[in-house]
């Protein structure tokens, strides 16, 4: 595998294993806050960024890489509310999207249009999870501070997953 699309892979395994790590903190607090339906819904997020990463694992190591497992800092602990979970989310996969439109960019100018062509299964699963993040933060922001639409958007939650991502938690 051409060295330098084999180091910007291991930095995009890293990156996932990063988002993972994050919503995984976020699902924990979300449940000690007794927000549950949330919870599950960044319990399940977590998971997915986990098989990201997976899949890149695999796809350098096949590919005769070697994937490189990262060591990662602890995130992010403690939130003020929903609305600062979701938008530090939305603000996570934005970064993310530019490190893949990046490596996309690397596959174009090596030729490595296998990588790229691999890529793109990432180029669209970050269009659904800005575009999910968005309409969750939106919805927040219209809420604001009201208990009874804080109460029905963590009972609704995985319904707006669902008409935006309705194969999330598939294998792929
Ligand atoms: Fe949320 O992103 Fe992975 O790729």
């Amino acid at each position: 595998m051409n060295k330098k699309i084999e180091k910007v892979l291991n930095k995009q395994i890293e990156a996932e294993a990063v988002s993972s790590h994050l919503y995984l903190a976020m699902a924990s607090w979300a449940e000690n806050s007794g927000i549950n339906g949330t919870a599950n819904f960044l319990y399940a997020h977590a998971d997915e960024e986990r098989m990201h990463m997976l899949k890149l694992i695999k796809f350098v190591n096949e590919r005769g890489g070697k994937a490189v497992i990262p060591s990662i800092p602890a995130p992010k602990q403690n939130f003020e509310s929903l609305q600062d979970v979701f938008s530090r989310l939305l603000e996570h996969e934005l970064m993310v999207t530019n490190m893949i439109n990046e490596v996309v960019f690397l596959c174009l100018q090596e030729k490595d249009y296998t990588t790229h062509n691999f890529m793109q299964w990432y180029v669209s699963e970050q269009l659904e999870e800005e575009a999910l993040a968005r309409n969750i933060l939106d919805k927040l922001k219209m809420i604001g501070n009201d208990k009874g639409g804080l109460y029905l958007f963590d009972r609704d939650i995985t319904t707006i997953q669902a008409t935006i991502k309705p194969n999330a938690g598939a294998a792929n």
